[in-house]
C-alpha cells in the first residue's frame, strides 16, 4: 500500500530536522488546495469556468477564468491555515503580510494559461521560504508542483532529494508513487519555443540548438512550464526559455517559476542556470522579477553554457 502524503511527511521528520508541525500543515494545506482545483481543471468545461475572465494581471497578462479560481483556492486554504506570513501569487501585484515571522509561500496558481481551454497540462507552482520571500532560491525550505495531466501528481522537495506522489482519485489522496526522482545525466530531447529563435539575443543559443539537431534530439514543447519540467525531470535532457528581444530577462517569473523549479531540478541531480549564474544564486529585487531560464541534465546545460559563453 503506498504511503500517503500526510503519512509521509510526518515520517520525514527525523530525516529533515527543519520539517517541523507548521510546515506540515502548511504543505498539507497547499496539498488540500490543489486537489480543489484539480476537481475544477477536470470538469471546466461542464463549470462554464473556460475562457477569459476579461481582466488583465499585474503582469499585463491576460487573465483566465480558472486562473482567479485556483488564485482563490490558494489564498482562502493558506490565509485560513495560519502558518503562512506572507503570500505572493503570479496573480497579485503586492504581497500579502499576515504576520512578521514563519513561512513564506510563492506561488503561481494555474501554470500555462494558453492550454487551459484545450485540455492540455497545466500546473500550480510553489516555493517556500522562512521569514522573507526575498532570499536566493538556495534558500528554499520546500519547493514543488503539480501538474494537472491524464493523472494529477505532486512533486516535492524538501531539500533532500524529490518524491512525487500520484493524486488516487478514489481515496483522494496523493500517494508516494515515485520515492526517489533522479534526473537522467543526459537525455534526448530539448524544450524551448522555437519560433522565437531569430528574436532571442545570443547568438551560441542558436549554434547549441543546432548542434542538438546534428546530435539527433527531438523537440517537445507543451508551452506549459509544468508539463515541460515535468518531462524533464522524469525523461532528462533540457528546457530553457531565454531572454530575446521582446523578453529582455526571459519570461518566466524568478520567485514561482524558476526558482521553485530549479530546486527540484538540482535536488533530482540537474542543473538550472539563468546562463551566467545557477538561478539559485539569483536574490530577488522585485517580487515579479524576470529571469532567463536553462535547465535539465547535466551533461545538456553544461554544453549550453559553453555554446553561450563562446558568443
Ligand atoms: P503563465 O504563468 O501565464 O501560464 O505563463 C508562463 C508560461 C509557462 O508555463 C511556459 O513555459 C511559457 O509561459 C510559454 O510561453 P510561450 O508561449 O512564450 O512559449
Ligand atoms: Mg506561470
Amino acid at each position: 500500500m503506498a504511503v500517503p502524503f500526510t503519512a509521509y511527511l510526518f515520517n520525514k521528520k527525523e530525516e529533515i530536522p527543519h520539517l517541523d508541525d507548521d510546515l506540515i500543515l502548511l504543505l498539507n494545506e497547499i496539498a488540500a488546495a490543489t486537489k480543489e482545483i484539480a476537481g475544477k481543471v477536470r470538469k471546466a468545461g461542464l463549470l462554464g469556468i473556460l475562457g477569459s475572465a476579461g481582466k488583465v494581471n499585474v503582469q499585463g497578462e491576460e487573465v483566465q477564468k480558472l486562473d482567479e479560481l485556483a488564485n482563490e483556492i490558494l489564498l482562502e486554504n493558506l490565509k485560513n491555515c495560519g502558518k503562512a506570513c506572507q503570500i505572493t501569487s503570479e496573480e497579485i501585484e503586492d504581497c500579502l503580510v499576515v504576520s512578521e515571522s514563519g513561512y513564506t509561500v510563492a506561488f503561481d496558481p494555474l501554470d500555462g494559461s494558453s492550454n487551459i481551454d484545450v485540455n492540455i497540462s497545466i500546473g500550480t507552482i510553489f516555493s517556500i521560504h522562512r521569514d522573507s520571500v526575498l532570499k536566493a532560491g538556495k534558500e528554499q525550505i520546500a519547493a514543488g508542483y503539480v501538474i494537472y495531466g491524464p493523472s494529477t501528481m505532486l512533486v516535492l522537495s524538501l531539500g533532500k532529494g524529490v518524491s512525487a506522489f500520484t493524486l488516487d482519485p478514489e481515496s483522494g489522496n496523493f500517494l508516494l508513487s515515485h520515492p526517489e526522482v533522479k534526473l537522467p545525466k543526459k537525455g534526448k530531447i530539448y524544450s524551448i519555443n522555437e519560433a522565437n529563435r531569430e528574436k532571442w539575443t545570443e547568438e551560441g543559443l542558436r549554434r547549441f540548438i543546432d548542434f542538438l539537431k546534428e546530435e539527433k534530439y527531438t523537440l517537445r514543447y507543451v508551452g506549459s512550464m509544468v508539463a515541460d519540467v515535468h518531462r524533464t525531470l522524469f525523461k532528462g535532457g533540457i528546457f530553457i526559455y531565454p531572454a530575446d528581444k521582446k523578453n529582455t530577462s526571459g519570461k518566466l517569473r524568478l520567485l514561482y517559476e524558476a526558482s521553485p523549479m530549479a530546486f527540484l531540478i538540482e535536488q533530482a541531480g540537474g542543473m538550472a542556470s539563468t546562463g551566467e549564474k545557477p538561478i539559485l544564486e539569483v536574490v530577488p529585487e522585485k517580487l515579479h522579477q524576470r529571469v532567463p531560464v536553462i535547465l535539465g541534465s547535466k551533461w545538456e546545460v553544461e554544453k549550453c553554457l559553453e555554446f553561450l559563453s563562446n558568443n
